[in-house]
């Protein structure tokens, strides 16, 4: 950091009282003790901004791009605060005036510019970026509408726009517009960026763009807008429903607008610093987040063919040489492949080079498997990558396996070297320090600060396994958070939990492979149970917060039926007291940081060989909860890092699944009929209980699918996951092993840290 930020820096943090003051006179007119929590909110953004214009940018020779349709990067100021390392004294500033940081948090709306998992990897690996001091910008779209806001109505989701932008907010726009072209159709954009900042470390960029002719009165109702009116409409929802040709042509104007964006600001900042173009890996590296921004490869070797004088075969070497790509996922459905004709519709101008490259792989590798496009005329996203990319990575060790033995084994073949594993993680700062600072503070007082830099320092409470009073004080804060939890659902959901129940929570998006229906089939064997006089030793929250696809109508059947349950059993004097369910409404980051501090079963039971990673599960387990869950993505990692002892692990091995896929001989039905636990269950969903509060055709239309298509194998693990979560239930009673077994949890995170992700990243692909 220069001497001269630095010193301004200091002059800043000398002086925050009086900046504070300073703002709120301006701002309002007021001294900061008579403003009220949101005027305090504005306060708080313009002297964090402030504090990050006067930090320094990271640099170097070499600039990551992290290209992704989603980021997930929820409420920005606490974890500015805490990155700038103001939180504390800002903390005390306020408390002096009377105010509360987490009151006026709530004022902060939370930036919907992502869906799940991967849109959250995206964020804390920029936060991860910028603490480790390395150049890296996220490029993204700046959604006005974002992911929709999930309400419930008559037991079913309903979507609404999500108005998240303010004219108070941590974007800046810029003076940087570009000329897009569809064909001959064009669109300005323009650039919007967001600070992000490092953990006692330096400033990146993320970078936003939308357009300058968006209109947000084409959303007439809920989130309904004429979808070919692309001029207007680009940045106004993140995956709008893409289930007709309209939907899907959009989707593609959206990923071709993110990528020929991001290419032309790439080619600039190469231009601005001088650098030759033939050199472009030496000075980027384009990280591809799944295969949504795979078109930056064509359409970089378009523009050096085309505008900068390269020939085919130097732009092809240099593109491959600076591309990277990660694959999120081995269902099918999520690997794009676009029809050629739609592409020639929306991009024209690509064509051409996707046939260049289609062309040179055919000449050089016979097998049809490789192709980038198909007889179908279909194009592979994911092939691209893989021929025109120089790394291949999986997110967590089991996944990448599948990847290079199963789904990707045609080109493990061709490029063994291309692939490797990078297991996914997650940023501390914020699913620790700011979500769970009792838990900081008291880690801290035990072992000292040094987990705050390096995450596998956490490990030095294994020492303290046997220690009473280390014991007693987590369980402590484990309740404190549950309290609060119980407080917030009172407040928003209308419903009242008892803080000494068991909080079993399952949060992520909706999906089949997820099984979300197989945990529902558990709350209703159990309440089945205590109908017939068999109580829980003691009682139990099940926790849900899920959104689903507009237009992935059994996900939304599976909402109805937890919304079903939540009704029947909430409303059951005689079951009420034993069990609660609680659907926890647009589901969010926010949220997140609210109940993962507060959980004690962590659900995390995906069909084995489905979850490429999960980063939920690592969230849980830093916070001490216990995982009940299947052999899948990191949750493999997480078994062998803290064994057998603690975690509750059950259901068929992915192995096992993939035969099942390969033979076609999983047969639901059979589960059903041998099985009178299971039949019972799942007759439930269609019994005069469920039909009286819910509604025949989603519920029958559920029944159904389990019954003779249960694609991700939910009654394949159902008794298994019955008995292994009743053994769960039983091991919380044992306090003193349930406590150990949350340190040793705790203990075990840092390996999940995002930091070891990066450094990963760096060391073996991006090289900076
Ligand atoms: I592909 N993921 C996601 O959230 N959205 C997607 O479109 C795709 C993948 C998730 C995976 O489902 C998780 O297993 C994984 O942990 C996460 O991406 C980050 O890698």
């Amino acid at each position: 950091m220069s001497k001269h930020t630095n010193m301004q820096r200091d002059v800043l943090i000398l002086n925050l009282e009086e900046q504070l003051e300073g703002i709120a006179k301006d701002q309002f007119g007021k001294v900061l003790k008579d403003c009220t929590d949101r005027e305090a909110y504005y306060v708080l953004l313009e002297m964090t901004s402030r504090l990050m214009d006067v930090t320094e940018l990271n640099n170097g020779e070499k600039k990551i791009y992290y290209i992704s349709m989603e980021f997930l990067i929820g409420k920005l100021l606490s974890n500015n605060l805490i990155n700038l390392r103001v939180y504390d004294r800002i903390k005390d500033i306020l408390a002096k005036n009377g105010k509360d940081l987490a009151k006026i948090e709530e004022y902060e709306p939370e930036p919907s510019l992502g869906n799940g998992g991967l849109g959250r990897l995206a964020a804390c690996f920029l936060d991860s970026i910028a603490t480790l001091g390395l150049a890296g910008e996220g490029i993204g779209l700046n959604y006005h509408f974002g992911l929709f806001k999930q309400v419930f109505k008559d037991n079913l989701q309903v979507e609404e726009k999500n108005d998240w932008i303010e004219k108070n907010s941590w974007l800046e726009k810029t003076d940087t517009t570009f000329d897009i072209y569809f064909g001959r159709k064009k669109v300005v954009s323009r650039l919007y960026n967001m600070n992000i900042v490092g953990y006692r470390s330096g400033v990146n960029k993320l970078r936003l763009f939308d357009i300058e002719s968006i209109d947000e009165k084409l959303v007439k109702e809920g989130i309904n807008f004429d979808k070919t009116k692309t001029k207007n409409n680009l940045t106004l929802f993140l995956y709008p429903d893409d289930s007709d040709v309209a939907g899907n042509l959009l989707r593609i104007y959206q990923e071709y607008f993110l990528v020929s964006n991001a290419a032309h600001l790439i080619l600039r900042e190469q231009k601005e610093r001088q650098y030759d173009l033939h050199e472009l890996h030496n000075h980027a590296v384009i990280q591809i987040n799944d295969t949504h921004p795979t078109m930056i490869i064509p359409e970089l070797i378009r523009i050096l063919v085309e505008e900068k004088a390269f020939n085919i075969d130097e732009a092809i070497s240099v593109v491959s040489k600076t591309c990277a790509y990660t694959n999120h996922t081995i269902l099918a459905e999520a690997l794009e492949t676009w029809p050629l004709e739609y592409l020639e519709k929306v991009v024209p101008q690509l064509v051409p080079y996707i046939k260049e490259l289609d062309k040179r792989v055919r000449a050089k590798y016979k097998s049809s498997k490789v192709q980038i496009i198909d007889k179908e005329k279909k194009v592979h996203m994911a092939f691209i990558d893989i021929h025109y990319g120089f790394s291949v990575n999986g997110v967590a060790a089991i996944h990448t396996e599948i990847l290079k033995n199963s789904e990707l084994k045609d080109f493990y073949k061709i490029y063994p070297d291309k692939f490797n594993n990078k297991t996914n993680g997650i940023t501390f700062r914020r699913w620790l320090f700011s979500c769970n600072s009792p838990l900081t503070d008291f880690i801290s007082d035990v072992v000292g600060d040094g987990f705050k830099k390096d995450a596998t320092k956490l490990e030095k409470l294994l020492e303290y396994k046997d220690d009473r009073i280390t014991l007693e004080k987590l369980d402590e804060i484990k309740m404190l958070k549950k309290k609060e939890l119980a407080e917030y659902i009172k407040e928003h959901e209308n419903i009242e939990i008892d803080p000494e129940s068991i909080y079993d929570i399952q949060v992520k998006r909706l999906h089949e492979y997820k099984r979300q229906q197989m945990n529902a089939l558990y709350i209703i064997h159990k309440y089945l149970e205590i109908k017939g006089g068999k109580k829980p030793t003691r009682p139990i929250t099940f926790i849900f917060g899920a959104k689903a696809a507009p237009a992935y109508v059994i996900a939304k059947d599976i909402i109805h039926l937890i919304l079903v349950l939540q009704e029947i059993i909430n409303n059951d004097k005689d079951v009420n007291k034993y069990i609660k369910v609680v659907m926890a409404q647009n589901y969010n980051v926010s949220y997140a940081e609210k109940l993962i501090p507060a959980c004690d079963v962590s659900e995390q039971i995906s069909l084995a060989s489905k979850e490429a990673s999960g980063t939920g599960n690592m969230k849980f387990m830093l916070n001490g909860a216990v995982t009940l869950g299947t052999d899948d993505g990191a949750n493999v990692e997480i078994h062998e890092l803290v064994g057998d002892d603690n975690i509750f692990i059950f259901g068929a091995s992915a192995d096992e699944v993939i035969k099942h896929y390969k033979k076609a001989d999983y047969v639901s039905k059979d589960y059903y009929t041998k099985s009178p636990v299971i039949k019972e269950a799942v007759d439930f969903i269609i019994s005069k209980k469920c039909l009286k509060v819910g509604h025949k055709e989603n519920l029958e239309r559920l029944y159904n699918e389990l019954l003779n298509k249960d694609w991700f194998m939910t009654l394949l693990d159902l008794e298994s996951y019955i008995k292994k979560k009743d053994e769960i239930f039983e091991a919380y009673e044992d306090r003193d092993r349930w406590r150990q077994m949350m340190l040793v949890n705790i203990a075990k995170a840092g390996f999940f840290s995002s930091d070891r992700t990066i450094e990963e990243y760096n060391r073996d692909i991006w090289k900076c």
